[in-house]
């Protein structure tokens, strides 16, 4: 039993039973560094057993009801089907996450590239990737692009954001009403001298150009060490342009970690920002964007999940009131205490309690082990593939 006060227990369970965190189908398949793929026994050997893990997810957690694809890492011949399998375990798909940094086409850019025909081709995926979101009944159209150059003078900066607004008009115009478009951006990498969508300014004016259903997405890896992720998430929020979180941990670079494992107060205060602006279920899509390449991957993502949760129930116990008292007379200290009061306090047995509520076991990673599913897969599945990249 938590100790809160029941008042506060209450109204934290609530707005807890209702996020949803989205999973990522590459999380559950072989990945690894430029170095090195560590291959795991058991892991899905296709689109379908993927989906089949996510659901396991969501069964132990029953806060996980959806799982985005990337495509064409997640090509399968009929998306509706696929959209069957998953409505059939229980869970639906998500976000379709668009891949135009594979190809050997993409060397010197996708929809910036200078070639014409290249940039026709990266097109043409990305308008592909809405027709598969209309079979799976997915809202959002996640754009990473890898594009960018190595060296100063390679290819003109300004050409190169017409030719990236440009792409998007296109692919914008091909959205549904109610379909969304999210811009991620990405300091750098794989291009190291010039990133074209590097930070969540450029994301942010490519969207307002774009319209209302054009928004910014937040990869909590893909800033420089010391940025303050939360005035990021602030800024957005007060825009309406926060569109959603590929969320996961780093020290370094992107390192795709478990989220909230490198730095849970982080976590924390990115998710203080969204209670605060009221956007917990306002729309904004929580999403994992991982790799496991040491660590048994459903485990791990069960534990991606909970962190979340657990960083989410904090948010939701700062006292908002004692807060702007503190702010509004200047006492800096007292402001500073009541986030960390919230910090502080364990969320463990109210999210024990809150599962037990919703008939789930209070300790989804215990269940799961003992469910005997790894022990199942390792012995039904053997060859699994490759999440995409690290070869
Ligand atoms: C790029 C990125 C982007 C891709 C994913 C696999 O680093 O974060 O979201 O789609 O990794
Ligand atoms: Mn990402
Ligand atoms: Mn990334």
């Amino acid at each position: 039993m938590s100790d809160l006060a029941p008042e506060t227990a209450t109204r934290v369970s609530v707005a807890l039973r209702a996020q949803r965190i989205e999973t990522a189908s590459w999380a559950y398949a072989n990945s690894g560094t430029r170095f090195k793929v560590f291959a795991q026994e058991g892991v899905p050997r296709d689109p379908y057993e993927k989906i089949a893990d996510a659901a396991v997810v969501h069964r132990f957690t029953g806060v996980a009801p959806s799982v985005a694809l990337h495509i064409p890492w997640d090509k399968v011949d009929d998306y509706a089907d696929l959209a069957r399998h998953a409505r059939e375990l229980g869970v639906v798909l998500g976000t379709i996450n668009a891949n135009v940094f594979q190809d050997d086409d993409y060397k010197l850019g996708s929809v910036t590239n200078p070639d014409p025909a290249v940039r026709r081709k990266a097109i043409a995926h990305l308008i592909e990737c809405v027709d598969i979101m209309d079979a799976t009944g997915s809202r959002d159209l996640k754009l990473w692009f890898s594009d960018g150059t190595n060296y100063p003078g390679q290819d003109d900066v300004r050409t190169r954001q017409g030719r990236l607004a440009d792409a998007l008009a296109e692919t914008y115009a091909r959205l549904g009403d109610q379909q969304r478009m999210l811009l991620e951006y990405k300091l750098f990498e794989p291009a190291f001298y010039l990133t074209d969508v590097p930070d969540w300014g450029t994301a942010y004016l490519h969207c307002v150009a774009l319209g209302d259903r054009a928004q910014v997405v937040i990869d909590t890896g893909h800033h420089a060490p010391g940025t303050n992720i939360e005035f990021i998430v602030a800024m957005l929020v007060r825009a309406g342009k926060l569109g959603g979180f590929d969320f996961n941990s780093r020290f370094y670079a992107d390192d795709d970690l478990m989220v909230g494992s490198a730095d849970p107060f982080q976590l924390f205060r990115i998710m203080h920002e969204i209670v605060l602006a009221d956007e917990l279920d306002k729309g904004i899509a929580f999403m994992l964007d991982q790799c496991h390449n040491l660590e048994p991957k459903i485990q791990a993502v069960i534990r991606s999940v909970l962190n979340v949760q657990e960083a989410t129930a904090k948010a939701l116990l700062v006292d908002h009131a004692a807060l702007k008292a503190a702010q509004d007379a200047g006492d800096v200290l007292e402001a500073n205490a009541v986030l960390m009061d919230a910090y502080n306090t364990d969320v463990r047995p109210l999210l024990r309690d809150l599962r037990a509520d919703l008939g789930l076991d209070p300790d989804p990673i215990a269940a799961y082990k003992r469910s005997g599913y790894l022990e199942k897969v390792k012995a039904e599945r053997v060859g699994g593939t490759q999440a995409g990249w690290g070869a």
